[in-house]
């Protein structure tokens, strides 16, 4: 029998390319000197794209596919992915949610310790030798604070139930307020900034959320406050967060996503109120696996008739 054929954004883990290579003819376009070129010689019998959630793939990308029947991504997010062109074309796409709610939740904790107990800085001032000369600056306290999220989806709830065992007090924005959330409700990112001493943000990207995080919301979080941005890059005006960085408007932020990744404004790398990331929320060996686990049982249950295991609506 011959394999079905792939078309793949960029490279998995070993143990998925090993798998994937086993079950389909997998082309690699990452490896292609000329991508346009590769793209025009195999597009021919190609039925899937197998992506990740910051690569996606474009209506441009998808065009070129004529026999394209299914887009799977590794990740939850489909931002970088035309959905509408999808839908309009016929063509499935599944994501790999639940999988990493936990992984990208402790993530949103750590980076909000991190940042408020300057854990960083703190290597640095240990290696350094700065100890020897005195003690450390006091730094600001995490547990009984105000956590406000933004997104109160299977992540935010994730963190919201990880804030909660440090005695933090919750709070929320979201769309719409959810029925099985009991935590307080705010209806604007400002006024739950306003409310807040952290707030973390977890919304889903796209167009719907873009710079949700300005200006305003940042002064609303105030001297005191500091932003943890897990969802992604284009969620935060950046130059505004840049700005208040720089001039003491919030104490700080931890930031696992950026706008120009992974080569993000040089500004960031000078800042001593920051913790930075490389976009890893998802990062673990064991999420990794059962991400590249959903994304081949997408595949397979596709390509056998069967009902897709997470299809995005
Ligand atoms: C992953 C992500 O980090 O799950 C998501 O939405 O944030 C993703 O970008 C990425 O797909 C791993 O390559």
């Amino acid at each position: 029998m011959t394999k079905p054929e792939i078309a793949m954004v960029g490279a998995y883990p070993v143990w998925d390319m090993d798998a994937i290579d086993a079950t389909y003819t997998a082309y690699r376009l990452w490896e292609a000197v000329d991508r346009d070129a590769f793209i025009d010689r195999i597009n021919a019998n190609v039925r899937a794209i197998a992506t990740r959630g910051e690569l996606g793939a474009s209506a441009d990308l998808m065009r070129r596919f004529p026999k394209l029947e299914i887009v799977s991504c590794y990740g939850v997010g489909t931002d970088a992915i035309d959905l509408s062109y999808a839908r309009t074309h016929g063509i499935k796409v599944t994501n790999t949610p639940d999988v990493l709610t936990n992984d990208v939740a402790d993530l949103g904790i750590a980076l909000m310790l991190a940042t408020a107990r300057q854990i960083p800085q703190a290597d640095r001032f240990v290696r350094d030798g700065s100890w020897a000369k005195g003690n450390m600056s006091l730094v600001t306290r995490v547990c009984g604070k105000k956590v406000g999220i933004v997104g109160m989806g299977r992540i935010g709830q994730a963190i919201a139930r990880r804030a909660s065992g440090f005695d933090c007090e919750i709070a929320y924005t979201s769309r719409t307020p959810k029925a099985d959330v009991a935590h307080r409700y705010f209806d604007t990112a400002a006024l739950l900034a306003d409310w807040a001493e952290f707030l973390i943000v977890i919304v889903s990207g796209g167009e719907g959320t873009k710079d949700l995080i300005d200006a305003e919301v940042l002064s609303a979080l105030g001297p005191d406050g500091i932003l943890i941005n897990i969802s992604r890059g284009t969620t935060v005006d950046e130059a505004a967060l840049l700005d208040a960085l720089e001039h003491g408007r919030i104490r700080g932020a931890g930031l696992d996503v950026f706008r120009n990744e992974p080569k993000i404004d040089a500004r960031f790398l000078t800042l001593p109120n920051v913790v930075l990331h490389p976009h890893h929320g998802s990062g673990t060996v064991e999420t990794r696996q059962a991400m590249g686990k959903l994304v081949r049982d997408n595949l397979a249950a596709h390509f056998s008739g069967k009902e897709l295991l997470t299809p995005v609506a």
